[in-house]
């Protein structure tokens, strides 16, 4: 299952392992031994049109030929992958994080506010990606009651977790979801991804931010994402805030397919091409109706289209 099971170092010295984390040309490879070697990459693996290496990324490295040092000189075909359009206003997107099996889509219940919006964007890119999701809301000691949208998220296919990590509350549960699977905590800046997995597993010490109270946004505190091997099997991605998430690289489509409880209804609708916006004979809108499909999701949906829509008009 994890990248780990597949490592295996032979004896030629060549080895297999699997990308923890990296900066400035510099990545830190786990073996098959449980050693992490410090390695660098490849000259043609640097090349225009390659695969760009990302954390999570299983890989062959090879000794130098002089030294002691080690590179990596080969990325094995990713299984999933979680991928943001590449910042700054470049063409192409970059992949997050290579070979996971769910991602944890942490919001707070307050500092900074929950958004459904934003979060229903994390939610498609997931199933986009064919990746499983659960939600986590975090900091609940700063809250008296799930917020009434909530509601609406309680469908087949996201468990959620409400949770502390100050007052360590449903650490358990989020414990068992982490348990031998690859898993990538995702969402804003300042929500706690940093700071539940250190009140998991607080071995693993990570960098936790404080909180600007005056203006109440998070500033960012984690810098790249990095995978963590956990004592009981299994890795842990901790991620950097997202502020803002575009979904692209989506046919707009297959956008209803990426909201789970559409899919019962999806082969329903009168005209099989229906967009389920004004079509007569939508079994998605009567869904909605009956309050089978709620009515805040639909609003995601249909504001999704119409970016997706509007995207596939102009070249980016
Ligand atoms: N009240 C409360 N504060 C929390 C909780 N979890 C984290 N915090 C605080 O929220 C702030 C941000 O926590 P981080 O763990 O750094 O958040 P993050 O999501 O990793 O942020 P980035 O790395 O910037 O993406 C810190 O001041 C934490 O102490 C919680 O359950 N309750
Ligand atoms: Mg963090
Ligand atoms: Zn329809």
């Amino acid at each position: 299952m994890s990248p780990d099971a597949a490592s295996t170092m032979n004896v030629t010295g060549e080895g297999r392992g699997v990308v923890l984390n990296g900066t400035g040309g510099i990545w830190n490879v786990r073996t098959s031994d449980g050693a992490t070697r410090e390695v660098s990459i490849r000259g043609r693996l640097k090349q225009e049109g390659a695969e760009k290496l990302a954390v999570g990324d299983d890989v062959r490295i090879e000794p130098e030929e002089r030294g002691d040092s080690w590179a990596i000189a080969e990325i094995y075909p990713r299984r999933s992958r979680l991928a943001r359009r590449a910042p700054g206003g470049a063409r192409g997107e970059r992949v997050v994080v290579a070979n996971i099996d769910q991602v944890i889509v942490v919001f707070a219940f307050a500092k900074p506010e929950p958004h459904p919006r934003m979060l229903d964007r994390f939610l498609v890119i997931a199933a986009a990606n064919d990746i499983s999701a659960r939600i986590v809301l975090n900091k609940y000691d700063l809250a008296d009651a799930p917020p009434p949208w909530l509601d609406e998220y309680r469908i087949p296919g996201y468990p959620i977790h409400i949770t502390s990590a100050r007052e360590r509350i449903g650490l358990e549960e989020l414990a068992a979801a982490l348990h031998e699977t690859v898993s990538a905590l995702s969402g804003p800046s300042g929500v706690g991804k940093s700071s539940l997995i250190n009140a998991i597993y607080p071995g693993l010490n990570l960098r936790v931010g404080a909180i600007s109270e005056s203006v109440n946004k998070g500033r960012h505190t984690t810098v790249g994402a990095a995978m963590h091997p956990l004592p009981d099997g299994g890795f842990v991605v901790d991620t950097p805030g997202l502020r803002e998430i575009g979904v692209w690289n989506l046919d707009a489509n297959d956008l209803d397919a990426c909201f789970l409880e559409f899919r019962p209804f999806i082969g329903e609708c009168r005209f099989g091409d229906c967009r389920h916006v004004q079509e007569p004979g939508c079994a998605v809108r009567g869904a909605v109706a009956e309050k089978l499909i709620g009515a805040s999701r639909y609003d995601s949906y249909c504001k999704l289209l119409g970016e997706l829509e509007a995207g596939e008009k102009e070249p980016w």
